[in-house]
């Protein structure tokens, strides 16, 4: 059997940030790469690949995607989680590359076709004043973008989520502390939009990650006051773990919500999509398991009106990146595409990735998701420890977020 799995190398490396790589050979010498990046947490999802799932893989057939993935899932038992999920999600992805090379075809082909030309895609713009955010956005706007992110430096805050970071008094290998408050916040933010959209106008697309930092009453109270201000939606308003809490914020405002980044799969995304109580659905390829599971999210949101925005971070490599878009182009419900450009050591190791023009992001015809890893490359750049931040309150507790 020409596609008998004959060997699985997992690749930690560090072009500018830390990539859990996978690289799956099939008997007859096709292989296929996969990402299952944890960001913070790589080393955990790199063990769990080499120490436990490789060798299941050994002599199983590359063909079964469905099977392997079932097989994966419901074998450890534990149902999952980010870290397992994340080491899903790498095989996973190399296995639908395999197909797609097998088949000669690029993925999007086999996942049912181009339903658009191309995936119209956000990036981030941020800065310390609302002046310095404004013209961030604009440069986007300039090269392109009719989606944009706005993030701010909050007054009194130390380090606001997606506005910068300091210097980190605690040493760059361990966790920058946030320090945090809703009040300040929560003033701020509408009036940095009030702010944009005198600036630059109400035909570009703008909106706001929340991350998940907000109680329920306060989520519904921002979104209300953002109205004026049409955000193409609000992000993460609250954390994930209780889905009734965004009742709250359907029963106040009309802004739409994005939602999904800390999910890790489809049961997690159903109760926000039958209810309708979220508008885009965001989970992280990366994170959920792969294309597989994904592409059931997208079929079960496309039911109830749910678009897709899928994770584009930096912090997920450009062979995730490949795969968003591709997806997004077989997708009839996709909605947006995040994208972020990574630093250029980062293709001097992967190569490939989606392209960017006038707004949009395509991928090539190449067989597969067109990505390949120099693993030469990736030795050069060894694994560095790195963390998340975490976010501290004024009175010096950690936010319950
Ligand atoms: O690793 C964490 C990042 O992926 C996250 O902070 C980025 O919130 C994020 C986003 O919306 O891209
Ligand atoms: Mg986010």
């Amino acid at each position: 059997m020409d596609t008998r799995i004959v060997d699985v190398k997992t690749v930690v490396t560090c072009p500018g940030r830390n990539f859990v790589l996978l690289k799956i050979t099939t008997e007859s010498g096709v292989y296929g790469v996969g990402d299952g990046t944890l960001n913070g947490r790589e080393l955990a999802v790199a063990e769990a690949l080499d120490k436990h799932i490789a060798p299941l893989l050994i002599g199983r057939d590359a063909d079964q995607i469905e099977d392997t993935w079932q097989y994966l899932f419901r074998g450890s038992y534990w149902r999952g989680g980010p870290v397992l999920n994340s080491a899903l999600a790498a095989v996973d992805t190399a296995l639908w590359d395999i197909k797609g090379k097998r088949a000669n075809m690029p993925l999007y082909s086999i996942l049912g076709g181009k339903t658009r030309h191309g995936a119209l895609c956000y990036t981030h713009a941020s800065g310390s004043t609302f002046e310095e955010t404004t013209d961030n956005a604009r440069k986007f706007i300039e090269r392109g973008f009719k989606v944009v992110r706005c993030q701010t430096e909050i007054p009194g805050t130390v380090g606001t989520y997606g506005a910068g970071q300091s210097s980190n008094p605690h040493g760059e290998s361990l966790p920058f502390e946030e320090r945090w408050e809703p009040s300040p916040y929560l003033r701020t933010i509408p009036k940095l939009f009030e702010h944009l959209r005198s600036e630059l106008g109400d035909d570009i697309e703008l909106f706001h990650d929340v991350h998940e930092r907000l109680t329920p009453i306060q989520a519904a109270r921002l979104a209300k006051d953002l109205e004026p201000y049409h955000l193409f939606f609000l992000e993460d308003p609250l954390r994930p773990e209780h889905h009734a809490s965004f009742r709250i914020i359907r029963q106040h405002s009309t802004t739409p919500i994005g939602m999904g980044e800390l999910f890790t799969n489809k049961w997690e995304c159903l109760p926000l999509i039958q209810e309708q109580l979220i508008d885009f659905i965001r989970c992280d390829l990366a994170h959920v398991g792969g294309i597989t599971e994904a592409r059931k999210i997208a079929a079960v949101s496309e039911c109830f009106q749910v678009q897709t925005a899928w994770h584009g971070p930096p912090d997920i490599s450009p062979i995730t990146h490949a795969a968003n878009v591709h997806l997004d182009l077989a997708t009839p419900n996709f909605g947006v595409q995040e994208w972020v450009e990574h630093p250029t050591e980062v293709s001097e190791v992967i190569h490939g990735g989606p392209t960017f023009v006038d707004g949009y992001l395509t991928v090539t015809d190449a067989p597969g998701l067109g990505c390949d890893i120099d693993l030469e490359a990736a030795n050069r750049f060894p694994y560095q420890r790195a963390y998340l931040p975490t976010v501290r309150r004024a009175d010096g507790s950690v936010h319950d977020w």
